[in-house]
């Protein structure tokens, strides 16, 4: 019997990125930046190739110097503006070149209030609302019924940090901030973080077991890319996810990676470094989990990197707080495909799935810009907050990529890495359901820009998973 090989990207082994345009491309013209935007100017170059042709380009022209490595032969530059175009123009084939460039992280919708909201009181605490988001995509039946917790999985989140909260602190086993290349104790000033890695791992500790996230006994890796007002650097994000790939090769451990953040994507991934990042970061067997965005609901509003082909990209759910799929939406803020400027037809298809992302109670992090906002709503306890938004959905989406991953290592211990993403992507795609019914936003019939696959079945994905890994291990 001949088994088919998992496929670990929607593309295929498209690795070989465009060359860039000569010319400054559209949107990365000189803006106003400042230090604190954790952008560090319009000068730098991200280049990708061997460091020695890019010294031998830089000196060529006497156009500046290589400042930072962010491994995986990625490297910045500080170029003299007066030089760029030659840089982009002279640059040899197997070296690419593209603008560092600003990032940020996908806000929740709770601090995106218009101005006028301002007048509202802040709302009253009220006691903890229990998550059914755990119980919508079956997760927990797969703790019941398969004993899977995410245990011997590690999640790596690539956000504005993790603040050690008792749901979270004694599985924090790593902690590294690429904003200064350097392992620190675990932090989060801006609280989203936090929130993120509770949803996608956190105990509920602190909430008698109320507020879970999805794999609540994996292993947790805090990599803090975003300054605690919440933005960042390309150059940062692609150290950041460099990072965990050295540190998976280094440990051999599985790794699921989250990013809750993302740019506009006007350049098709094959021109796009962090997209790129992220491909090869799939290609080395970390599974990556990128938020499609808040920008919707007008079409063509994923976020990069959330255009990677080999990222599982996540839209939010609203569960209307019930258990039933029925009265279901995709939120409106929910970014939709298809991808603009997508290179061929393939990689327009995101998202991939859905998940719930609406109201969601996860941690809070103690004087963060979070918990200081006035929108937010706390716990009683100011233990959690609540906050909607594709950033909340991916986590949740994390967390069951962690399990499934915890069940096909049971299965079949002795898969290779690419394998692995390749089974997790298909499971939780092959098995989402989606919803049947019309999007009050355009009155359309929900399809797979709206959606992808549809809400991810966390236990139907799990079995799913072990059957093709037997599958594997019987081929082997
Ligand atoms: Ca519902």
């Amino acid at each position: 019997m001949k088994v088919e090989k998992p496929n670990v990207g929607k593309v295929g082994p498209t690795m070989t990125p465009k060359t860039p345009k000569a010319s400054t491309p559209k949107g990365t013209e000189t803006k106003a930046v400042t230090p604190q935007d954790g952008f560090k100017g319009t000068n730098r170059l991200i280049f990708k190739g061997n460091k020695k042709k890019i010294e031998k380009l830089l000196s060529k022209y006497n156009a500046g110097k290589i400042v930072e490595n962010l491994g995986n032969d990625w490297f910045v530059a500080d170029v003299n503006p007066e030089k760029l175009p030659l840089i982009f123009s002279s640059a040899p084939k197997d070296v690419k070149v593209f603008h560092d460039e600003k990032v940020e992280l996908i806000k929740p919708i709770e601090l995106q209030r218009p101005p006028e909201s301002k007048k509202v009181s802040k709302p009253e605490p009220k006691p903890i609302m229990v998550n059914v988001a755990n119980q919508v995509i079956n997760v927990d039946k797969v703790w019941k019924d398969f004993g899977l917790t995410g245990k011997g999985i590690v999640i790596a989140v690539v956000d504005t940090g993790i603040y050690p909260h008792e749901d979270l602190k004694d599985r924090i086993t790593h902690f590294y901030d690429a904003t200064v290349d350097k392992e620190v104790p675990p932090k989060d000033g801006n609280g989203h973080g936090t929130h993120v890695a509770g949803i996608a791992a956190g105990s509920g500790e602190a909430s008698d077991g109320k507020i879970k996230g999805a794999a609540y006994d994996a292993e947790i890796w805090g990599v803090k890319v975003l300054k605690d007002n919440g933005y960042g650097s390309f150059s940062d994000v692609i150290r950041g996810i460099n990072h965990v790939v050295e540190m998976a090769k280094k440990t051999g451990k599985t790794v699921v990676m989250n990013l809750s953040l993302g740019g506009r994507a006007y350049r098709p991934w094959t021109d796009d470094p962090v997209a790129l990042a992220i491909q090869e970061a799939a290609k080395a067997g970390v599974i990556p989990v990128i938020a499609a965005g808040n920008e919707g609901p007008r079409p063509g509003t994923v976020a990069t990197p959330g255009i990677a082909p080999d990222a599982i990209t996540v839209a939010a759910l609203d569960t209307k707080k019930t258990v039933t799929m029925k009265d279901d939406d995709i939120a409106k803020f929910s970014s939709r495909g298809p991808v603009t400027n997508a290179p061929d037809e393939e990689s327009k298809h995101k998202p991939d799935v859905a998940a719930p992302g609406v109201k969601i109670w996860a941690p809070n992090a103690p004087g963060s810009e979070i918990d200081q906002s006035p929108w937010v709503e706390h716990s009683p306890d100011r233990k959690y907050v609540a906050l909607s938004g594709t950033s909340m959905a991916t986590p949740r989406v994390a967390g069951a990529s962690a399990l499934v991953a915890q069940a096909v290592l049971q299965v079949n211990p002795d898969i290779s890495k690419q394998d692995l993403v390749g089974i997790v992507r298909e499971a939780l795609e092959k098995t989402a359901k989606p919803l049947e019914k019309e999007d009050p936003t355009d009155h359309k019939p929900y399809n797979d820009y709206d959606q992808g696959s549809g809400v991810i079945d966390a236990y139907a994905a799990v079995k799913y998973a072990m059957e093709r890994a037997k599958e594997l291990k019987e081929v082997a």
